[in-house]
């Protein structure tokens, strides 16, 4: 009878969908194939080679845009409930804007929506996942209000042509990974430095764009399609260092969460408080005439407002969060790793997985209880097929959302292993690897092989399940 409880325990609810994820140009290659025009990463990884570890690039990544057959059998392999994968707009319209639409984009998406249908297996569509066309670079990419009805134009002929066999969408694949990490890092393509006022006109941009694309699939497509969409935000869970670092603790998960957050969720819309006043110091301390956090009009703040069916959660870690109490202007934070907690082949990326169910639950309390899918998690390693480290994590985590949906009652839905395969990791080239099949970069066919967690994810879906793991 015991044996019997704790095995309940382990179970996944009724229903519950697993799947695995991939993102346009980290897999496909065909950077130039047929019409299709260049995009902000083909660019910078040519122009800036010595960006990317190993000077790489995703030319070629996976080859999916011919192996798209491939994958498919892969995802059939594991028996995902659904495959999660990014459409690259520079495919589908060369142009950026929506005057031409490209033939072989269109046949290459059909075929693999039609391809994973065919298997029973969902897609579930990125509408964006970092890849902009590069003639919209040139005219300000997300600094350019203008953006908000591009991207509105583009998610429209997305919609029209697959919406009626695609029923979950993400507009925006984390917003903090592309306006943070271009503009104020300057490492994420196209690598333009501008901490102070570039990373928020992003912002207030690509909040518009989502809510815009939102706005269009609900005025033109939702009543015949009855499809779910959000965007899908990047949470790295922070605790604090003491209990004294409380406080200083929610301002960065405003600064670094609320941000994305907090115009699409929370009741009352725009910014959060707490970030309102941080960037508004530092303007005033750098001498600039007003905040560089540009403002939301209330219509607006409308206009973004509520715009999700679900939260998307992509979570791999947690920092350490310690005040520096230096009087200085912003956010007075250090970020530090526990001493306990397992580095990964990722420099930025430790194990602690108790974060995952900490950093929903405070979404639930900040936000409401809502649906939520973990749209990423995985693990990174070095090259190699006895990944039994990935295993360890993704046991890891799942157990915690099973704490968090029998314990804490959480209404999660699904999760998704980033990723399918090893893949093109942005500026790690290929030396973090996160697949559950592995890729040969050195062979022209792209040979793709299971790893030891491929079996164990196919082993989990089948009986729905972490009790079939006696260990845990
Ligand atoms: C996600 O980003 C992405 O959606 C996905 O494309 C990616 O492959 C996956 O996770 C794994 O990384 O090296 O210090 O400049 C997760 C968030 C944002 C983490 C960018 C690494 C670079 C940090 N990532 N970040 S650094």
């Amino acid at each position: 009878l015991v044996a019997a409880v704790a095995c309940e325990e382990l179970d996944f609810p009724p229903g519950f969908q697993f799947g695995a994820a991939s993102a346009a140009y980290q897999v496909e290659g065909g950077w130039n194939a047929s019409d299709k025009a260049e995009n902000i990463w083909d660019r910078f990884v040519h122009d800036k080679p010595h960006f990317v570890a190993d000077l790489a690039n995703g030319d070629v990544a996976c080859d999916s845009y011919h192996l798209w057959r491939r994958d498919i059998e892969m995802a059939a392999e594991l028996g995902l409930h659904f495959y999660r994968f990014s459409i690259a707009w520079s495919r589908l319209l060369p142009n950026g804007f929506a005057d031409k639409i490209s033939e072989d984009g269109l046949n290459y998406y059909n075929n693999v929506i039609d391809g994973l249908l065919e298997k029973g297996i969902q897609p579930m569509v990125t509408l964006y996942h970092w890849d902009l066309p590069q003639s919209l670079q040139d005219l300000g990419g997300w600094t350019n209000p203008l953006i908000v009805d591009w991207f509105g134009d583009y998610a429209r002929v997305v919609f029209s042509h697959f919406a009626d066999r695609v029923k979950i969408w993400i507009t925006i694949n984390e917003p903090l990974s592309f306006c943070d990490g271009t503009y104020s890092y300057g490492t994420n393509a196209p690598g333009i430095y501008d901490p102070e006022v570039g990373t928020y006109l992003c912002n207030k941009n690509v909040l518009l764009a989502h809510a815009k694309a939102y706005r269009i699939y609900d005025k033109e497509f939702r009543e015949m399609y009855q499809g779910e969409l959000t965007l899908a935000n990047h949470l790295m869970w922070y605790e604090p260092f003491t209990p004294e670092d409380e406080e200083l603790t929610e301002t960065a998960r405003q600064y670094m969460v609320g941000r994305y957050s907090h115009a699409v969720y929370s009741k009352e819309g725009g910014w959060p408080p707490a970030v309102e006043q941080v960037v508004a110091e530092l303007s005033k301390a750098k001498g600039y005439s007003e905040s560089t956090l540009p403002a939301f009009t209330d219509e607006e703040i409308e206009f973004i407002r509520g715009t999700f069916d679900y939260y998307a959660v992509n979570h791999y870690t947690s920092q350490l969060t310690r005040t520096v109490d230096d009087g200085s202007p912003g956010l007075n934070v250090e970020y530090e790793i526990h001493p306990d907690w397992k580095p990964t082949q990722s420099s930025w990326f430790y194990v602690y997985p108790e974060g995952i169910r900490k950093q929903i639950l405070w979404l639930r309390e900040r936000y409401g209880d809502m649906k939520f899918i973990i749209t990423e998690n995985g693990y990174s390693s070095s090259i190699g097929l006895q990944d039994t480290e990935r295993i360890e994590y993704y046991k890891e985590y799942l157990k915690q959302l099973l704490l968090g949906i029998k314990e804490d009652g959480l209404n999660i839905t699904g999760y998704t292993a980033w990723t399918l395969m090893d893949n093109f990791e942005w500026t790690d080239g290929y030396n973090s690897r996160f697949g559950l099949y592995e890729v040969d970069f050195s062979s022209p066919e792209r040979t793709r092989t299971p790893k030891a967690s491929a079996e164990f994810y196919k082993n989990l879906i089948r009986h729905n399940s972490l009790s079939i793991y006696d260990e845990l």
